[in-house]
């Protein structure tokens, strides 16, 4: 009995094993050998296409076609940044989810958007030149980001069943710089532009340098563009606090190779032209663009504290309306940080603008001009030539022309603000001999933000609004110079880029001017309490002595010798308000943001070594023949608001 039940306990055994072979067997693959997804419910068509320059190399484009659209505009971002990413933020059936808020609301407006990836750069073939010069004597190439702009208009104008024929081209800072390039021979189907925050300049107080003082935050800029056709991700730091790991590094060439960053190209051309010489006069948007007559409508965007390219947009605008007999060039400038025009816009660090600038700026203004040139049977919207807030009274203001202009009968001749005795400042000139001195160390540079700074971009960073940051922080250092005003009685306005004539000597052969114009607050500020004594910048910027006499050729300063230093600064549109005063600091260093100036002339900044870092006395005069001062660009108050 015992034997037969051992028998049927093994043959039970091995049926289940069988049994269970055979289950195995029959499993079906969990994943299907292809899945189709169902998107009968989403209101857009994403199409991902490859368009062939005339070069023959590939570019890779999205576009987002809303299905509702029929005799649509297109709005083409060219960038470098990645155009899956740029329409891939978040998987939905609403093509608004896909892209930033500002781009849905273009969607929403009716528009397709196509976003492209230049060349080399992401999904599309061919090299990657960094900021790419057009072709001329620094491109042999046949091919530059105004054909590519060109071939891409013209695939778009002829393969989007959809669309109505009329392309739009738009982008914020680099894409920015895409737009402006398209205007270069643009082709017929191209009805409008907008280059928001564009690098036009990047020597000349866009990304790279700012009166020839270089800007360390780059060298994260280039590891990330340009050490992977993709993105490759931030620079490793050495240190939480960026001035540490700057200072540690002695110079920008010792940081470069601290990191390998001479293997990039754009990092070895940045070493080899310190100086605003042919490589970069040879790129100047502002100079190229209005070798032409204006025909593509353009609408400039400008931030008034953009901490990155400062400089683009106004100068661009300014330019090209030399060549415009049929008005078709507009800028509109907010009080935003760079790419602040898409958003909310109500605030920029402690600030508040009492309204959603942005909102009613894209609302009002970008829509509108787009709608009218763009759609079919839009009619040229009735924006003004200038769009401007202005700050303090936070006020959109409609204007003729930028600079405000005294002859339009809107303003009124500069004003001279000259610094005085005992830290003041009057708009009469001084009458007593008299100057001041301070002591630029360089091995204890003047942080340009409060430390820790973080990498621009950092979690915690605050690099985007570090422009309004309160100067408090440093007025009281002992080699920061403060002058101010007393309070003031009646408001006073400015509209344009206020001028710091200096007249300064230094013990040493080289040294760096900063020039910082700012609101300071009344003492108590009973509606927002802690703005009580704020010190608000307005505009700042430096200069680097070795180009007092020209940006192209640096020169060796003459020890001890009272010379003029002449900085403009940033465009302003603000209202100094009763009971505020004004007020300027001068310093010598604003540091990591800028390399140390070595204050002793070596040939080329970026080979200064650590023997050539030495203390200088600065001394900045105010007296009636050494007179320094800033000119202001005063305009009359708005009544009619
Ligand atoms: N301002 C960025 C830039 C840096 C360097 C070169 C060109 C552009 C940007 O945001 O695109």
């Amino acid at each position: 009995m015992e034997f037969m039940r051992i028998i049927g306990l093994l043959m039970s055994s091995v049926a289940l094993m069988l049994g269970a072979v055979g289950h195995a067997q029959t499993l079906p693959n969990g994943i299907p050998a292809k899945f189709t997804p169902v998107t009968s419910t989403f209101d857009y068509d994403r199409r991902e296409v490859d368009v062939k320059m005339r070069d023959g190399v590939a570019l890779h484009m999205v576009l987002i076609v809303p299905k509702a659209a029929h005799d649509a505009p297109i709005l083409l971002d060219r960038t470098p940044y990645g155009a899956e990413k740029m329409t891939s933020r978040q998987e939905s059936s609403h093509g608004a989810m896909l892209v930033n808020p500002a781009y849905a609301e273009f969607l929403t407006a009716g528009y397709i958007l196509a976003v492209e990836d230049i060349r080399g750069k992401y999904g599309s073939k061919g090299e990657y030149v960094n900021e790419r010069p057009l072709i001329g004597p620094l491109n042999g190439t046949k091919v530059d980001h105004a054909t590519d702009a060109f071939d891409t208009i013209d695939w778009l104008s002829k393969h989007v069943k959809e669309a109505n024929g009329r392309v739009g081209i738009i982008g914020t800072s680099y894409d920015g710089m895409m737009a402006a390039m398209a205007l270069v021979h643009p082709h017929p189907a191209l009805k409008a532009a907008s280059p928001m925050n564009p690098v036009i300049n990047t020597w000349m107080n866009d990304d790279d340098f700012h009166g020839g003082a270089f800007r360390m935050t780059g060298y994260d800029y280039y590891f990330g563009q340009d050490t992977a056709r993709g993105s490759a991700g931030d620079l490793w730091r050495s240190a939480y606090d960026d001035y540490d790991t700057f200072l540690r590094a002695g110079s920008a060439s010792g940081f470069v190779k601290s990191r390998g960053l001479d293997q990039i190209p754009f990092v070895r051309d940045l070493h080899d032209h310190p100086a605003y010489d042919t490589y970069w006069q040879g790129q100047a948007l502002e100079t190229i663009l209005p070798k032409q007559p204006q025909t593509v409508p353009t609408l400039w965007i400008g931030s008034l504290w953009d901490q990155e390219d400062m400089y683009g947009a106004v100068a661009a605008f300014e330019a090209v309306s030399k060549h415009d007999p049929n008005h078709l060039n507009h800028l509109a400038l907010g009080p935003w940080a760079h790419g602040g025009w898409s958003g909310a816009g109500d605030s920029l660090g402690a600030i508040r603008f009492q309204s959603d600038t942005g909102t009613w700026f894209r609302q009002h203004v970008l829509i509108p001009f787009l709608d009218g040139y763009l759609k079919s049977g839009g009619q040229p919207a009735q924006i003004a030539p200038v769009t401007a807030f202005q700050t303090g009274t936070n006020e959109w203001q409609r204007l003729p022309s930028w600079p405000v202009a005294c002859d339009s009968g809107c303003g009124t001749p500069s004003r001279k603000l000259y610094l005085r005795e005992n830290g003041t400042l009057s708009f009469a000139a001084p009458t007593a001999e008299g100057a001041d001195d301070y002591i630029s160390d360089p091995a204890k540079p003047i942080p340009y933000r409060q430390r820790p700074i973080r990498g621009t971009d950092a979690p915690g960073s605050t690099w985007r609004q570090w422009l309004v940051d309160d100067q408090r922080a440093f007025s009281d250092r002992p080699d920061v110079l403060t002058y101010q005003t007393e309070p003031l009685e009646a408001p006073l306005a400015l509209a344009g880029a206020p001028v710091a004539d200096l007249v300064a000597s230094t013990t040493g052969s080289d040294g760096d001017f900063v020039v910082k114009l700012i609101d300071l607050y009344p003492d108590e500020v009973p509606e927002k309490p802690e703005m009580g004594g704020y010190q608000l910048p307005i505009a700042m910027d430096i200069l680097r002595g070795r180009y007092r006499e020209g940006f192209s050729q640096a020169k060796p300063i003459t020890p001890n010798a009272a010379l003029t230093y002449r900085l403009t600064l940033p465009n302003v549109n603000h209202v100094f308000l009763p009971g505020h005063r004004i007020m300027v600091q001068i310093q010598s260093s604003w540091f990591p943001l800028y390399d140390r100036n070595p204050q002793s002339f070596v040939p080329n900044m970026f080979d200064a070594k650590p023997e050539d870092y030495r203390k200088a006395t600065i001394r900045i005069y105010h007296a009636p023949a050494q007179a320094s001062a800033l000119e202001l660009p005063v305009v009359a108050i708005d009544t009619s608001r």
